[in-house]
C-alpha cells in the first residue's frame, strides 16, 4: 500500500488515513506531495486523472482518492483491525459522526486551520461556537453508548476517531473549549505512539505555509 499525503503539519486530510494505518498496523509506504512549494501534486494529478489532492491510497492495482473512501477501503481489507465497531448502535452514531465531520464543521474548519506547531489561545467566532458545541453534543452522545472500555469514541481506535483526529489539532492548538469528555479522548489521541510520530515529523519539516502560521501567531 502506498499513500500520498501532504504536509504532516498542515494537512489535515492525510493525518485521517495516515493515523487510521498507523494504529491498526497496516504497513504502508508513503510519499508526501508540499503543494504549495512545487508542482508535485499538480503532475500527480495530471499522471493518474485525479483531482489535485490528498489523500490517495494506491493498493493492488486500486486508487483510493478521498479520506473517507480509503478508510472504508481499509476496513474491508483488514476486517481483523475492527475499524468500525461491531454493535450496529454504536456503528450507526460512528458512521454519522464521520460523515458529519467529512462534510461540515465549515466554521471551525475554516477559521482555525490544523497547524500541530501551534499553541495559542484564540477566541472563537459565534459561527465557531456552534461547531464547539456541536462536537460537546457528539462526544456525549458516545459517552452515553453501551461500549467496550477504552479511551476512545467506541471504546477502541476506530474511524470516527480517526476522523477527528484534526479536530484534535485545531481544538488544543487553538485553546478552543469544548467538553471535559472531549478533552480526555484529545489527551488519549496526543498519546498515541503514532500521533507523537506525526507531531515529530509535523516540528522536523521545514515548509511554512505563512497564511496558516499567521493564524496560528508564528
Ligand atoms: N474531501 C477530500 C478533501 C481533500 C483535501 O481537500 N485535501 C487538501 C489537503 S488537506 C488538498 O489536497 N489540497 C490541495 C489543494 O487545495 O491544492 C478528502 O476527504 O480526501
Amino acid at each position: 500500500m502506498h499513500l500520498y499525503i501532504a504536509y504532516k503539519n498542515y494537512s489535515s486530510w492525510s493525518l485521517r488515513p495516515w493515523i487510521a494505518m498507523k494504529v491498526a498496523g497496516i504497513p504502508f509506504d508513503e510519499t508526501l506531495l508540499p503543494f504549495y512549494h512545487d508542482d508535485s501534486l499538480k503532475t500527480f494529478a495530471e499522471v493518474e486523472g485525479l483531482p489535485a489532492k490528498v489523500p490517495v491510497l494506491k493498493d493492488q492495482g486500486r486508487t483510493i482518492w478521498d479520506s473517507l473512501a480509503i478508510l472504508e477501503y481499509l476496513a474491508d481489507q483488514y476486517p481483523e483491525a475492527k475499524l468500525w465497531p461491531s454493535d450496529p448502535t454504536l456503528k450507526a452514531l460512528a458512521r454519522c459522526a464521520t460523515a458529519e465531520m467529512h462534510s461540515g464543521f465549515m466554521a471551525l474548519r475554516g477559521e482555525f486551520p490544523m497547524n500541530c506547531r501551534t499553541n495559542v489561545t484564540v477566541a472563537p467566532s459565534e459561527a465557531t461556537q456552534k461547531d464547539l458545541q456541536r462536537l460537546a453534543k457528539i462526544w456525549a452522545d458516545f459517552s452515553q453508548q453501551q461500549k467496550p472500555e477504552g479511551d476512545f469514541l467506541c471504546g477502541h481506535f476506530t474511524i470516527v476517531d480517526a476522523m477527528y483526529s484534526a479536530v484534535m489539532w485545531r481544538v488544543t492548538g487553538y485553546n478552543l473549549p469544548v467538553s471535559e469528555e472531549f478533552d480526555r479522548w484529545a489527551k488519549a489521541m496526543l498519546a498515541l505512539p503514532a500521533m507523537q510520530e506525526w507531531l515529530t515529523a509535523s516540528k522536523a519539516e521545514s515548509w511554512s505555509v505563512a497564511q496558516y502560521d499567521k493564524v496560528a501567531g508564528i
